[in-house]
């Protein structure tokens, strides 16, 4: 079954840790973005992870010169497990990334969930997809808004997804469930950490995951 990876994109760390201390028992991996990074400082990834002892992935979507790109790629996998990262800057910008993450997990975007993603990045997806193959990056992120976009992206870049877009952005679960398999992650962010019960609905989450996948 695949896994489930919270978004944790919340601004202010005793909610963050209240959040985590909550449902920490039915996500497997946490998602920290720039409205926790930014406050606090990368140095928030390692207090995440020494407190929880789980996977933590830096959605910083670097898109920069491979230079620029290396350094950041450096700072950030000093601390997290992995890193989110930009194609449409180019191949050479995302192997200085790969180069500097040595074990660490590189994540190329591929197509957004969000309705902009038809703008500029749905005519380029299927080439970012492919780019994703070529240079052999650990994960893609595909849209759980769009499964056929999903499905399609998984296959041509042959690499295992993570997915957000579900619930709060109107993606269903039972969508995309048969698309995805173990080395995948479904992202759940806002309809966790928004609702006034984070563990009741994590755990309600994680059971249709594995209620969803048992039955196909
Ligand atoms: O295409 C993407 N869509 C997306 O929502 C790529 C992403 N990295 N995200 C991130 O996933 C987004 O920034 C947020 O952290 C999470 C989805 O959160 P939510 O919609 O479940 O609250």
């Amino acid at each position: 079954m695949p896994k489930l990876m919270l978004a944790l994109d919340v601004e202010d760390k005793e909610r963050a840790f209240k959040i985590l201390d909550e449902v920490i028992d039915y996500i497997d991996a946490i998602k920290v973005g720039y409205p926790l990074v930014l406050p606090y400082g990368i140095k928030i990834i390692k207090e995440i992870k020494e407190r929880y002892n789980k996977e933590v992935i830096a959605d910083f979507k670097v898109a920069d010169i491979p230079s620029t790109n290396e350094k950041i790629a450096k700072i950030t996998l000093k601390y997290a497990d992995g890193i989110i990262v930009h194609g449409f800057v180019g191949e050479e910008s995302v192997k200085a990334v790969l180069n500097t993450a040595k074990d660490k997990k590189v994540i190329l975007v591929t197509e957004m969930s969000h309705n902009g993603a038809e703008q500029f990045l749905k005519p380029i997806a299927e080439e970012l997809a492919l780019l994703a193959k070529k240079l052999n990056v650990n994960y893609i992120v595909a849209p759980a808004t769009k499964p056929d976009r999903l499905k399609k992206l998984k296959e041509t870049s042959q690499k295992p997804v993570i997915t957000p877009g579900v619930i709060a952005q109107g993606g269903k679960i039972e969508d995309i469930i048969d698309i995805l398999d173990d080395n995948d992650y479904i992202i759940v962010g806002r309809a966790i950490y928004q609702n006034e019960n984070p563990k009741e609905v994590a755990k309600s989450i994680k059971e249709r995951i594995n209620a969803n996948k048992n039955i196909n």
